[in-house]
């Protein structure tokens, strides 16, 4: 079975945890493009959504699904994200689309992160597998790089990538994130950071994996 396949399965699984009625908190990247594509059944049903992405949006409009912004909601049921990397004590690296900032931002909102990938963003360690991305303001970009080498990292400017926050993205390489907690609050305080792609402070509450025997859930 595919990639895209254990994605759909995910994605699939997560509806029967969206609640008639709600506005529901959408992240982005391609797993989070097959929930949309399976949520668009449920528009009757829903109020809506509310988008971590301009891609999402569109994707969410194009499927007749209303988008309301952030600021519209006071707090979201669930919310509904992939992730690059994921631990056993579901901490995440997330960033790979460059939406990072956006997606904590709807992410604090929800009472329930509902994490959909597939069986290859599973590791033990974040840093594994997956550079750390880290939104920073253009202007600071190589004062936060200094920073990010003297913590041991490798940092990558992501060429050609503007944020939808009109900043750009920093992909460290080499570090081992053995504390994700601290790590977080750590880069958060680096003056010119606007975020970093470590989700340990909220981690996801429900991982759902798709896996060729079906969805496995980890609640
Ligand atoms: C978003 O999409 C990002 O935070 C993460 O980088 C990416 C996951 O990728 P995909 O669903 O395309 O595998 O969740």
């Amino acid at each position: 079975m595919d990639q895209l396949e254990m994605k759909k399965i995910a994605a699939r699984a997560a509806l029967k945890y969206v609640k008639p009625d709600t506005i529901v908190g959408v992240g982005s990247g391609s797993t989070v493009n097959c929930f949309i594509e399976a949520l668009g059944e449920m528009r009757e049903e829903i109020k809506g959504a509310v988008a971590a992405s301009k891609k999402s949006e569109e994707l969410l409009k194009a499927q007749g699904i209303e988008v309301f912004s952030a600021n519209d909601v006071s707090s979201l049921d669930i919310y509904v994200d992939g992730a690059d990397e994921i631990t056993p004590h579901k901490a995440m690296i997330k960033g790979g689309g460059a939406a990072l900032t956006r997606e904590k931002i709807v992410a604090s909102l929800a009472k329930t992160f509902i994490c959909i990938v597939d069986s290859s963003k599973q590791v033990d360690v974040l840093g594994s597998t997956f550079p750390l991305p880290v939104e920073v303001i253009p202007m600071a970009r190589s004062q936060v790089a200094r920073k990010l080498v003297s913590l041991g990292g490798s940092p990558e400017y992501r060429e050609g990538v503007t944020t939808d926050n009109g900043n750009v993205i920093l992909d460290v390489h080499n570090f081992k994130i053995l504390n994700p907690v601290e790590m977080e609050k750590e880069l958060n305080n680096v003056a010119g950071v606007v975020t970093n792609g470590i989700f340990a402070l909220n981690p996801a509450n429900i991982v759902i994996i798709g896996t060729p025997d079906g969805a496995k859930v980890i609640e």
